[in-house]
């Protein structure tokens, strides 16, 4: 099933211009960490998801502070869109004691639980169960709190993922299951891993619902999200939403791959035409959400946010040694 993107006066203003902020800074962020890396000064692997930050963006901006969002090795997105620092987040890829684990954690490790972002995992799958594990905390608790685990394409493939969904499904849990299918696990092709294109409707026998939306398509992830978050809170169980996107840049690091051959030049050209920021900055200015002047000054705005946080985050000290076993268990 796909959706249809809504319409821009079902979405209130602040929320719209709120969005764009935070799609421009991810982008930034993205854009600006690939600049740097090239220095070695960031030692942690690092996945970037510059081409699919609509994703963490439409997700977000429909969750309360308080409700939990767990993620997966390609975090950045996530973090940020939650209300995770950016300074912290760029002081822990340069594996500062500013970081938000402490410098310990590297680019797959972000967390800010002050704001609701929990975690994230290199384990492909490994936070599909645990988000669901808040969900069914959130129920005993009688909060109304919902919990959102994002995971790649490659995340349907493992075992905990029907498991996770049969269990949410038998308890009746607020928790979204948001697949963020960018057609590929590292090299891999997903119709090379799995027999057909249809993520959304692996629910199905396990009784949860899902639906497919363009992932690059801010509007269309904002309002499947609000559907799946009002249906959680309303206590109408979980949901599985499918973005369809794409990563422009290699799996891990700071360059473009299209020369391996696991993947085509045209291929990631046509989707970079269908660049996630263009689309929803001519949405709005369209439609006079936004003026040409505000696109300058939010870009300038976001360009001085980033240079702080990469200031901060160089100026910061390491770690003591004596800390490098704390919280290892
Ligand atoms: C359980 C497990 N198996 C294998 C790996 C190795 N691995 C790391 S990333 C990755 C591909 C993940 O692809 P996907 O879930 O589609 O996310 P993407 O990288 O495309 O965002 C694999 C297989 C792992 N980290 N964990
Ligand atoms: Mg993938």
């Amino acid at each position: 099933m796909k959706k249809k993107t809504p319409s821009l006066k079902s979405v209130p203003a602040n929320v719209l211009r709120d969005m764009y902020y935070m799609i421009v800074k991810i982008r930034k962020e993205g854009e600006r960490i690939a600049e740097l890396y090239p220095e070695q000064e960031m030692r942690c692997p690092t996945h970037l998801s510059i081409g699919q930050e609509a994703v963490a963006v439409g997700v977000c901006a429909n969750l309360r502070k308080d409700d939990y969002v767990f993620s997966f090795h390609r975090c950045h997105a996530h973090y940020l869109a939650k209300g995770g620092e950016l300074r912290r987040l760029v002081a822990e890829l340069y594996g500062k004691k500013t970081g938000c684990a402490g410098g310990v954690g590297g680019s797959m490790h972000l967390v800010a639980p002050d704001v609701g972002f929990m975690g994230a995992s290199s384990i492909v799958a490994g936070t599909i169960p645990i988000a669901t594990g808040t969900a069914l905390a959130s129920v005993m608790q009688g909060s109304d709190r919902v919990s959102v685990a994002f995971f790649g394409d490659a995340g349907v493939e493992e075992g905990t993922f029907h498991e996770t969904l049969n269990f949410a499904s038998l308890k009746n849990l607020p928790v979204i299951f948001v697949c963020e299918n960018n057609l590929y696990a590292t090299h891999a092709h997903l119709l090379s891993r799995q027999p057909a294109d249809n993520i959304f409707e692996r629910g199905e026998s396990h009784r949860v619902p899902g639906v497919c939306v363009d992932g690059n398509d801010l509007l269309a992830v904002y309002q499947a999200a609000k559907e799946a978050v009002d249906r959680c809170r309303r206590g109408q169980g979980p949901f599985l939403i499918e973005c369809k996107t794409y990563r422009w840049r290699e799996h891990v690091g700071p360059y473009y791959d299209y020369d391996l051959g696991y993947r085509s030049k045209e291929e990631l050209e046509k989707w970079m035409a269908r660049c996630p920021v263009s689309i929803y900055e001519k949405v709005l200015l369209e439609n006079g959400i936004l003026s040409q002047k505000d696109v300058s000054t939010i870009a300038k705005e976001v360009s001085e946010e980033m240079e702080e946080a990469v200031r901060f985050a160089k100026e910061s000290p390491f770690p003591d040694e004596d800390e490098l076993l704390k919280d290892v268990y």
